[in-house]
């Protein structure tokens, strides 16, 4: 069969390209898992030509993937969708992704005939399989119809999970005309890599640990080092929810990496309690390529983090910073913007991100994502709605100050606190993610305006099935 897999181009108007642009990694996965039985192109709608050329070309496809990464891509994947069924009418159409395994809001309009939900590239052969084979689409496990996506949603988030150490390895070959061009933050260029999946603890605003249904999954050493080998990029970013959970498989990947004698540049995300409990193995990662990591602090305030369920205190995040600091790698820290803040709020997390001294700071507003215990709660309370709102950069939730006040409050936040330190290539003047050119005005000026997005929510809300109420207890493996 002839397969073509589409990311959409980015809706988010604040994260723009111009921040990040990373690797289709999800569609990477795909192609692995259907290499050597079927045919695989990937087209990338944020640096391809328009589709239509390819059309125009004389491109066929039996089957044609379009990935839906986030909720606020919802409306970029249904256009690409329509482009997809107006030039290849024949094509059977499917979704698929991060969004779409966890909500059926927003595609309405969308001429799909299938979903696939969760790690799609079982699914993605089965249905390949099936249809050189001619037999039923119905027995291929997570593949639903569209018509009954719509109806019914996704099942509980979690209920596809899947342990990724049974996954093929991404097949990173079809992308290598934009290795060079896919970057992130100032890792120009970086590749992307997962070592694991899930994440042993409950934060209420996150989707991740339900996602592999309260478990942690880790790939085996020998299989990172083989994906390692085949890229080429010093810039590694690895995109595990929690990369170092288990200490002791991280101890011995990162003794593998330095035997092996890779000279990377990796950028991981942490927890700051992890961190902190393993002093060594934060040394050791140093010494195996460890250059920056993301750590969610969230907050510095005792009441704000055990109402997230975070499971850590602030002293942890205090610490971690002089560890990080102590081993010279460098911290993006994220802080949650709550809607209620008051100018008074803003000003303390402004000034508790300087005394802690992050290199890259970063804040999101605490945003209800689809599937989470948080989006349950509150989805009900929502006074504005639409997918480009889901981003977090803008508020679902009603906020104290009067919306305008709160965005430019938001705004000031964000370039008061900018990083300014000497990372090569790096412009002097206060910049995010160490943008170039223009690309932080515009992404401060596109959070000013954040009051203009969204429709107003009016009379009750369609509330979608509630989650199951408790999930499997952590398994760490
Ligand atoms: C890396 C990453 C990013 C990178 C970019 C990723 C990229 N390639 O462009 C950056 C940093 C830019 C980013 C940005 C954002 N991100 Co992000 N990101 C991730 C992260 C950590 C990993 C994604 C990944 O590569 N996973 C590994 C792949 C292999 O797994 P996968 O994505 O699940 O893919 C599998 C299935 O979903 C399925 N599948 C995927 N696509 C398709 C397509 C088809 C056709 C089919 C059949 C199947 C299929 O099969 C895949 C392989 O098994 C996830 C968390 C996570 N664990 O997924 C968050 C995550 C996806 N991001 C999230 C968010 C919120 C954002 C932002 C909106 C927020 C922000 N302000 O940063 C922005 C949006 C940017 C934009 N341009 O619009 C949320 C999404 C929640 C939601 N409902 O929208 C997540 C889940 C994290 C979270 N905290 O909840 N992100
Ligand atoms: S520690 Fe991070 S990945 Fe784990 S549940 Fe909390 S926010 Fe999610």
């Amino acid at each position: 069969m002839k397969v073509l897999l589409v990311w959409p181009r980015s809706e988010s108007v604040v994260l723009s390209d111009e921040l990040s642009c990373c690797e289709p990694l999800p569609l990477e996965y795909l192609a692995g898992a259907l290499k050597g039985r079927h045919e695989v192109e990937i087209h990338d709608c944020r640096l391809d030509p328009p589709l239509e050329q390819r059309a125009r070309e004389g491109a066929a496809y039996d089957v044609v993937g379009v990935a839906v990464p986030f909720t606020c891509s919802a409306r970029a994947a249904v256009q690409t969708a329509r482009e997809v069924k107006r030039l290849w009418p024949r094509a059977l159409l499917v979704l698929g992704g991060h969004h779409p395994t966890v909500s059926n809001e927003w595609f309405a309009d969308c001429p799909a005939d299938y979903v696939i939900l969760g790690e799609g590239g079982d699914a993605l052969r089965g249905l390949s399989d099936a249809l050189e084979q001619g037999t039923p689409l119905s027995d291929v496990a997570n593949l639903v119809p569209f018509e009954r996506f719509l109806k019914d949603g996704p099942p509980p988030v979690g209920a596809t999970a899947k342990d990724v150490k049974h996954l093929a390895k991404p097949d990173r070959s079809l992308l290598t005309r934009h290795a060079q061009r896919y970057f992130h933050s100032y890792y120009r260029p970086t590749a992307l890599i997962r070592f694991s999946a899930g994440c042993p603890y409950r934060c209420d605003f996150c989707i991740l640990w339900k996602l592999t249904a309260g478990r942690y999954f880790t790939k085996a050493v020998d299989g990172v080092l083989e994906e390692l080998s085949e890229i080429s990029s010093e810039n590694i970013y690895v995109v595990d929810d929690e990369a170092f959970i288990v200490a002791k498989r991280m101890h011995e990947l990162a003794d593998a990496i330095a035997t092996a004698g890779f000279r990377k540049k990796f950028h991981m995300y942490i927890r700051a309690d992890t961190a902190v409990r393993n002093p060594a193995l934060m040394e050791k990662w140093r010494g195996a390529g460890l250059d920056s990591v993301l750590i969610g602090a969230e907050s510095l305030e005792e009441d704000e983090l055990d109402a997230y369920k975070k499971g850590a205190g602030a002293s942890e995040t205090v610490q971690a910073m002089r560890l990080f600091h102590s081993l010279g790698v460098k911290v993006r820290a994220n802080f949650i913007v709550r809607p209620d803040f008051e100018r008074k709020d803003f000003a303390r997390v402004a000034a508790q991100v300087k005394t802690l001294g992050v290199d890259l700071p970063s804040f999101s507003v605490l945003t209800p994502l689809p599937g989470t215990n948080l989006y349950e709660r509150v989805r009900s309370e929502f006074f504005v709605d639409g997918p480009e709102l889901y981003d977090c950069y803008h508020t679902l939730l009603r906020t104290k100050l009067p919306l305008e006040e709160f965005y430019s409050a938001f705004a000031d936040l964000i370039q008061g606190t900018a990083a300014r330190t000497d990372v090569p290539g790096a412009s002097q003047a206060p910049v995010f993610y160490y943008s170039t050119g223009s690309a932080f005005t515009r992404m401060i000026q596109a959070v000013r305006d954040g009051h203009k997005l969204g429709e107003p929510v009016s009379g009750t809300p369609h509330l979608p099935p509630a989650a199951p109420a408790s999930y499997p207890l952590p398994v760490v493996s």
